[in-house]
Parts: structure tokens; C-alpha cells; sequence
């Protein structure tokens, strides 16, 4: 029999969820084809959300960034001298750099972990950034969650963990309390912190502008997962020669905000029928992963789920609370009451 192992796992769920269209929460017995959204952060995906932050739409990254600089004061008060600070999914380091700054001022003997899967932001930024504070120093750590936490799980030392960025809006709410109840228990002592950015529920118009910028940067972004997936594809077979998988050019974006569950579904839609033919050297993983290797039919017009972004009530931080044992010690907003940081303690 063929050696049918070695696929890497995104790839694995890449394949699986391409090939059979599978029940997701909110969209009750329609069945899509997916590809898991983390493949939409490569160097060139990570480009393009850098870009994304800055768009006069998007106003998510705006808002944090004015509460975090309103209300530094409060977060800093909670982080003792000598304590960890850990941030999950660093990406570009922007909001980071505020937070050091205000940590360097005004603490000693902080150690911020940065977090992420990509190397590329974290190596660049680690050099310039450890050389400009002295009292934090600054550890890049690259890898998944669950091959980075247990490298930083058993210090004595308080914690305070940031998930900034409305990252948690990327899970449905059942998978959301998970991931935060396993940082909460595999990380955390009694006391320790985390602060979570949540982008709120509001006009639903607001949001979809958010989603469909002027410039067409959200659709780039949207469309570079399949060039991810082809070039994942590839390197796994070790060719230089580019596989195609799928062609972004036979693809649309397109997203919707349902206003019912409060939230934004990305999708990309098939512009003409494509057909998806597996390279014969990957056809044994493919059966592997998913029973057969058949081509795959995507009909004109068939969409696959790329990913959610949940938008949050009033309410969604208590529940969130409720739902990992922690205790909901302050909700910040901004202005606008676009968005919020809230902060737990355990
Ligand atoms: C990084 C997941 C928070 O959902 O708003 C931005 C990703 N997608 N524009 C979001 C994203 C399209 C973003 N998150």
C-alpha cells in the first residue's frame, strides 16, 4: 500500500473539508465545503491583514488601539512588577509596542511573550523591539497554542494573558469557551489575568463595510487562501513546480452578516463549475483523509465557508465568564461602543 501518512494537519483538514461539505453552527442543515482558516495566514496573507488594520473601514484595530490608550492606566495597575505577560496571536506588534511602552514607564522586570504561528512578524520585530525597553524583555515564541503553552506553563510568576483583536470572533461560542477554559487551566493561577478584545453588535451596515472595503485589500485577503493552499500543497511535495489545487482567478468573495446570530460569514464563490483533479502523489493521503481521491465538482455558484467573525452583545462577556470560571472584572469601551476589552481573572 502507498505511504499514506506525513500530511500536515491543515492540509489533512484542507482536503477533508474540500472534498465533503460538512453542518456548521448557524447555518442549520445547509452543508458547505470549507478550508480552515488558519491557511489564510501565510506571509502574503499576513501582508494583506496588516493592510486591513489600516483601511478607514475596518475599524476594529482603530477602536482597540483608543481603548487600550484610554484606558492604560487600568490595564497597567493589574500588571504587577516581575509578572508575564503573554499575548496570543501577536500578529504585526502594533498594539503590543503600546503596551510595552506604558509597561517600560512604568514597570520593572516584565517578561512579554509573544506568541504567534508565523515566524516572519515575530523575528523581524523581536531585534528592534528588545533592544528599545529596558524594563521588559521581550521573548518570541513561534509555534500552535498547544506547542508553545507548555513551554510557559509552571513559572511562579503572575500572568496576564492578552487575546486582542476580536481573534476570539474566529470561534463558534461552544469552541471559544473551550480554548479559553484550556488556557485558563493549563496556564493560569489563581489571580492571573486575561484581557480579551471583542467587537461588539451594531449596525449591521457598519460591519459589512468592514467586510467589503473600498479597495478590494478583504477580498485579496479572502482569495489568498487558495494560492496558500496551493503553495502548502506544493511545498509538501517538495517540487518546485507550482500545484494548482484550486485557481483563485475562478473564485469571488463574498460575506454576509447575519444579523440574528451576530455575525459575518466569509465565503468564496465559485465563478464557473471547477473541478478539483487530486496531483497523483498526494492521491493516497487524499483517500487517506477522506475515503476517496474522486475529483471534486464545485458547481457555479457553490460557495466554500472560509471563516466567521462573530460580533458580541452586552452580554457575551458575562456568559463568556460564566463559561470558563472566570470573573469578569472590567468591560472598556470605546466612544463609539464599537468594540470592548474585557478583563478576567481567574
Ligand atoms: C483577525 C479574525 C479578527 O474577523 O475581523 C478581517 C479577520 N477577515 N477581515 C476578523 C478578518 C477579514 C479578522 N480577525
Amino acid at each position: 500500500a502507498a505511504d499514506a501518512g506525513g500530511l500536515p494537519p491543515v492540509l489533512r483538514e484542507a482536503i477533508r473539508g474540500l472534498a465533503t461539505p460538512q453542518l456548521f453552527p448557524g447555518f442549520g442543515a445547509e452543508r458547505h465545503r470549507s478550508l480552515p482558516s488558519v491557511l489564510l495566514y501565510d506571509d502574503a496573507g499576513l501582508a494583506h491583514f496588516d493592510r486591513i488594520t489600516f483601511l478607514p473601514e475596518y475599524y476594529l484595530t482603530g477602536c482597540e488601539i483608543e481603548i487600550l490608550q484610554a484606558r492604560m492606566q487600568e490595564l497597567v495597575a493589574g500588571i504587577p512588577d516581575n509578572s508575564d505577560v503573554i499575548e496570543l496571536g501577536c500578529g504585526s506588534l502594533r498594539k503590543t509596542r503600546i503596551i510595552l511602552d506604558a509597561l517600560d514607564r512604568q514597570r520593572s522586570g516584565i517578561v512579554y511573550y509573544a506568541i504567534d504561528v508565523m515566524p516572519a512578524p515575530l523575528h523581524q520585530s523581536l531585534a528592534e523591539l528588545s533592544a528599545q525597553f529596558r524594563n521588559v524583555s521581550f521573548v518570541a515564541l513561534c509555534g500552535t497554542y498547544d506547542e508553545v503553552i507548555p513551554r510557559l506553563g509552571g513559572s511562579a510568576r503572575q500572568k496576564t494573558v492578552l487575546w486582542l483583536g476580536s481573534s476570539i470572533g474566529g470561534f463558534h461560542a461552544e469552541e471559544a469557551a473551550g480554548f479559553l477554559s484550556g488556557i485558563v487551566r493549563r496556564l493560569l493561577a489563581p489571580d492571573d489575568a486575561v484581557i480579551v478584545g471583542m467587537d461588539r453588535q451594531k449596525d449591521p451596515r457598519v460591519i459589512m463595510d468592514a467586510y467589503h472595503d473600498a479597495q478590494g485589500v478583504t477580498e485579496l485577503f479572502e482569495l489568498n487562501i487558495l494560492a496558500h493552499l496551493n503553495s502548502a500543497v506544493s511545498s509538501y511535495l517538495g517540487k518546485q513546480q507550482q500545484q494548482t489545487i484550486l485557481d483563485p482567478g475562478q473564485f469571488a468573495y463574498v460575506g454576509h452578516y447575519d444579523e440574528e446570530v451576530g455575525r459575518h460569514n466569509a465565503f468564496l464563490e465559485a465563478r464557473r463549475d471547477v473541478t478539483v483533479r487530486w496531483p497523483r502523489a498526494i492521491a493516497a493521503q487524499v483517500r487517506e483523509a477522506c475515503g476517496s481521491d474522486a475529483d471534486i465538482v464545485i458547481r457555479r455558484g457553490e460557495r466554500i465557508y472560509i471563516e466567521t467573525s462573530y460580533k458580541f452583545s452586552d452580554s457575551a462577556p458575562e456568559v463568556l465568564a460564566q463559561r470558563t470560571g472566570l470573573v469578569l472584572a472590567a468591560k472598556w469601551a470605546d466612544p463609539r461602543d464599537y468594540y470592548m476589552l474585557c478583563a478576567f481573572r481567574k
